[in-house]
């Protein structure tokens, strides 16, 4: 394909998603169109990190626009029945899904191999973890998150390029509106309470925060290791719970920083054994 016809579909495709067009949809329509799956992820994700580059007025628009804001909000490409998502370095496969609030629990994300090579590389890095006072601004200890932890630079190493990569492409969100990869240790008794994801606008420390990348919209979270007993992530607000499983991956976005998105979610204690997860929180703008 010469690469004139590229640059042509990848101007549609900005304006598909500039319009509001799901990311979905446009693999869809290119796979009806004959595009091979490989390619037409990679251009959609190269038209999404394309679509607040070309100058005009209009707001950053969606890969999934969202119901509630219009705005664009990071959501995983499954095709419509589809029990699997490939990849093309691994076939993912889609165990679980809710509409509103979206969640969507992936099988197969990682490896074993993967999940152990980045705990091994976490390991020497692990320190308590901070949860952010919205009073300052600050990072502080805290007793509803007793787990500890550690970030990986975006891009430190090819591990952590190719997870960052497979998260793009799965959620059809640049690279560079993720923060940095967070890797958390619980033992027996340590859990994170219940708490939203996104940051309070109306908190005095607000400013300081959405001014790196604006407003948390979704978080992708991966199971390293999983305890023997307890350690689920709960929602309490809609009665859901999801085990720790290894090699597993829990999606969810927030398309309003407020209770009404419905994502209250806690880390319910472990009981017996270790519990290990990675974290991404997607933003709504570049993270530097
Ligand atoms: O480790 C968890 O299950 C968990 C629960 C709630 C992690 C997070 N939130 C998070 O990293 O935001
Ligand atoms: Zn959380």
């Amino acid at each position: 394909m010469p690469s004139a016809d590229y640059r042509e579909i990848r101007q549609w495709l900005v304006e598909q998603i500039r319009g509001g067009q799901p990311a979905d949809a446009l693999l869809r329509s290119m796979r009806d169109r004959g595009w091979n799956r490989e390619v037409a992820y990679g251009l959609i994700a190269q038209a999404m990190a394309m679509r607040s580059e070309v100058s005009a007025p209009a707001p950053a628009p969606a890969a999934q626009a969202s119901p509630a804001s219009g705005r664009a909000m990071p959501a995983p490409i499954v095709e419509e029945g589809a029990l699997h998502v490939d990849l093309g370095d691994r076939r993912v496969s889609v165990l679980a899904a809710m509409e509103s609030p979206r969640i969507v629990l992936f099988d197969g994300f990682l490896s074993e191999a993967e999940c152990d090579a980045l705990v091994d590389m976490a390991l020497p890095r692990m320190q308590r973890s901070l949860t952010v006072d919205i009073e300052t601004g600050d990072s502080r200890t805290d007793v509803v998150r007793t787990s500890r932890g550690m970030f990986f630079r975006r891009g430190e190493n090819p591990l952590v390029r190719t997870i960052e990569a497979r998260v793009s492409r799965l959620l059809a969100w640049p690279v560079d509106r993720g923060e940095h990869l967070q890797v958390l240790h619980y033992r027996p008794g340590d859990r994170y309470e219940p708490h939203y994801d996104y940051f309070d606008p109306a908190g005095p420390g607000a400013q300081a925060v959405l001014a790196r990348g604006g407003q948390r919209i979704a978080t992708f979270l991966m199971y390293l290791r999983e305890p023997e007993r307890g350690g689920d992530t709960t929602f309490p607000d809609l009665g859901l719970r999801f085990a720790a499983k290894r090699g597993t991956a829990l999606f969810f976005a927030y398309d309003r920083p407020d209770p009404s998105s419905r994502t209250l979610h806690g880390g319910a204690p472990v009981i017996a054994g270790e519990k290990w997860v990675a974290t991404k929180w997607l933003r709504e703008s570049v993270f530097e």
